[in-house]
């Protein structure tokens, strides 16, 4: 059977520095979104390169010293190494230097001046060199560039124009009929209402005033404008008008061109118009995602903000980069980063959410089976609520993915992975376990949560492909239980194979939150005052009220050992303990008591826990109970124990 072609694209980068965690994004996404379409079948194409010419790079490269070209060679190495490092499986990787591509760009503008959409002017305006753009009189914002806000040039010189005009009602009634065409809405509106409403102005495709550009075979002097010589490049790599391999019948039109939204005006405007003179079909949707913020404002050289990614995957890997940068970017809005944030990410999300399951799972595995899950099945009830969700993930994830939306789609698998986490604390195998009479019930929990790990794996991968891959060497996945069609029911995974433990898939960051966050973070005092004299209100009203013995053994105490304490990472007041409550695996206590102990005081201590608390995520990070202190004035004092009392011993 052949497969459905999926072509998506990124934008063709500028090689003019080094490129920052913004336009990782864009790549990763597409990378994210190609990855996806290949696992549920299609035969899916990614296009991503670098855009060489124009008047920005030629006085980089004069700064450099160097020649254009000499310039651009010099940045590309860089550039695909990059993409390397992220895991980025690009089919073709596009140099608007290539010579097949300055081929294409000279047949089309011959083609299109031939039938008389582009003619002979002059040009009178400015132009914004940062963005490549011409701007008109009444177009600039305080004399300054629209759209980046910065000075301008006056410019003025013999051109070649394009009929945009005659192409604009078309576009238009184009975009009415295509609704989803331009993505998210938002942008849609805004490209209507700012650029087609108004009336569109010839375009300037030409210029003189510089060198380093495709020379316009019929009049050397002039050089293509960048952009007209940029966007072509999604079919030129596909052997429009070059002799390269023919990839057009197959793939095009382009099934996203996955842009920011700066540039989304170029990709909804003029390359559809270009298009449409070509006699080409539209791409099917423009995607416009946000930019990745920092302190709320744009990431880029010139404001000294740049996060350079290679340090960061570095330092915390790439999966978790990817993670961040793919969670982090709503459909439609901006996305933020910080240090802060990612290490928090990597402690809740992965290291604890999605590492614990796994390793809880193998540990008890281990423990319970020797390592080998038996095919015994014994279904309880409780079973059904995670095997449903498990089969609906892939559909929820796929409709995410085609509506552009990866945030959505990690958000949806976390929310399994956390289903699974609450299975562990319904199902309570650690009881299962001291009951020889329930070893099949004890078989089927562990079985689900290794199914159900099982479909992690596999639709994680495309947007962490290494951890994707980890999981399913440590489940000893089998390709054929790597499938999309695999998902379909639950209960794939084939039992009987022996799993060994590995290391931690995300090991927790030790890491002191910024001066800066710490401050944020800290309630303002007249707050702290005001919920300490309700608490005292409540408190005393309830000296005067009875409870009854049911009531009292509602709250389920037990003795726990703390085998490891440490500060949290985004909170002061807050300690982060591991304690023994003799479960499979110690459980995770947050507790607001830092002004009174130390870490290194906890630990070995034997204190009250209350187990049957909901657990809830404290600034991020999860408390599974309550070990309970007495207070008094100004100090808390933990419950201790008897350390004579075994971990888990209960309390009445
Ligand atoms: O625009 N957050 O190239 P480019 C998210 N050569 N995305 C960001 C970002 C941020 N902070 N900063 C930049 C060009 N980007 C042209 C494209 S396509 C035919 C030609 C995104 O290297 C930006 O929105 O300046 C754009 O989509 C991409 O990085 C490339 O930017």
């Amino acid at each position: 059977m052949t497969k459905k072609p999926f072509y998506i694209t990124t934008p063709i980068y500028y090689p003019s520095g080094d490129l920052h965690i913004g336009h990782t994004y864009t790549t990763v996404a597409a990378d994210a979104m190609k990855r996806f379409k290949t696992l549920t079948g299609y035969d899916a194409y990614m296009l991503t390169g670098t855009d060489e010419h124009g008047q920005k790079i030629q006085k980089k490269a004069e700064e450099a010293g160097v020649t254009p070209q000499e310039f651009v060679d010099g940045q590309i190495d860089k550039i695909k190494k990059l993409w390397k490092l992220m895991n980025i499986d690009y089919d073709q990787f596009i140099r608007t230097t290539d010579e097949e591509h300055v081929k294409t760009i000279q047949r089309i503008f011959e083609k299109l001046y031939e039938q008389g959409d582009i003619y002979k002017g002059k040009y009178e305006g400015h132009y914004c060199t940062p963005c490549e753009s011409f701007w008109t009189d009444s177009q600039l914002v305080d004399g300054c560039c629209p759209d980046c806000g910065r000075p301008v040039q006056d410019a003025s010189e013999e051109a070649y124009f394009f009929k945009m005009s005659k192409y604009a009602d078309r576009l238009m009634k184009y975009i009415e009929e295509h609704p989803d065409f331009i993505q998210p809405e938002s942008r849609k509106n805004e490209m209507v209402k700012n650029f087609l409403e108004p009336g569109l102005q010839d375009l300037c495709v030409s210029r003189t005033s510089f060198d380093w550009g495709v020379p316009v075979t019929f009049d050397k002097k002039h050089v293509v404008y960048v952009w007209m010589d940029a966007l072509p490049n999604y079919i030129s790599a596909l052997g429009y008008l070059n002799d390269k391999e023919n990839l057009m019948d197959k793939y095009w039109p382009a099934d996203v061109h996955l842009v920011g939204k700066d540039i989304i005006r170029f990709h909804t405007i003029y390359w559809p118009i270009f298009l449409m003179a070509l006699g080409l079909e539209l791409p099917k949707h423009v995607y416009g995602h946000g930019w990745i913020l920092i302190k709320g404002g744009k990431m880029g050289k010139s404001f000294g903000n740049v996060v350079d990614p290679v340090e960061l995957a570095d330092t915390y890997g790439v999966d978790a980069l990817r993670y961040h940068v793919l969670s982090d970017m709503k459909k439609g809005a901006d996305g933020n980063y910080s240090e802060d944030m990612l290490v928090n990410k990597i402690n809740v999300n992965l290291a604890n959410d999605l590492g614990n399951l796994l390793s809880r799972t193998a540990a008890m595995t281990a423990k319970y089976f020797d390592g080998v899950i038996p095919d015994a099945r014994e279904e309880e009830p409780v079973d059904e609520e995670l095997i449903s969700l498990a089969e609906k993930t892939p559909g929820m994830m796929e409709a995410d993915m085609d509506n552009f939306d990866p945030a959505q789609a990690l958000e949806d698998l976390f929310t399994l992975v956390s289903r699974a986490n609450k299975y562990i604390d319904e199902t309570q195998p650690w009881v299962l376990g001291k009951d020889e009479m329930k070893r099949a019930r004890l078989a089927s929990v562990l079985y689900n949560l290794t199914e159900t790990l099982r479909y992690i794996a596999v639709l994680i991968e495309p947007f962490m492909p290494e951890t994707g891959g980890k999981m399913a060497q440590e489940l000893l996945l089998t390709p054929e239980e790597r499938t999309w069609e695999s998902l379909k029911h639950f209960g794939g995974y084939q039992a009987g194979k022996k799993i060994e433990r590995h290391a931690p898939l995300f090991p927790r960051i030790e890491k002191k939150p910024s001066e800066e966050a710490k401050e944020e973070k800290k309630p303002a005092k007249k707050e702290k005052k005001q919920a300490k004299k309700e608490e005292k209100k409540k408190e005393e009203g309830k000296k005067d009220e009875k409870i009854t013995i049911e009531e009292f053994s509602k709250p389920e105490l037990v003795v726990g050992r703390i085998v490891k304490s440490e500060r949290h990472p985004n909170a002061d007041r807050l300690l982060v303990n591991q304690v023994d409550i003799g479960e499979e695996s110690p459980r995770q206590i947050v507790s607001g008591i830092s002004q009174w102990y130390t870490p290194e005081e906890l630990t070995g201590k034997s204190v009250v826990v209350c187990v049957n608390l909901k657990p809830a995520k404290l600034r991020g990070v999860v408390s599974d109970g309550m070990l309970l202190a007495a207070e008094e004035g100004d100090t808390v004092s933990l419950l201790e124990a008897d350390k004579k009392l075994s971990p888990g011993s209960k309390i009445r």
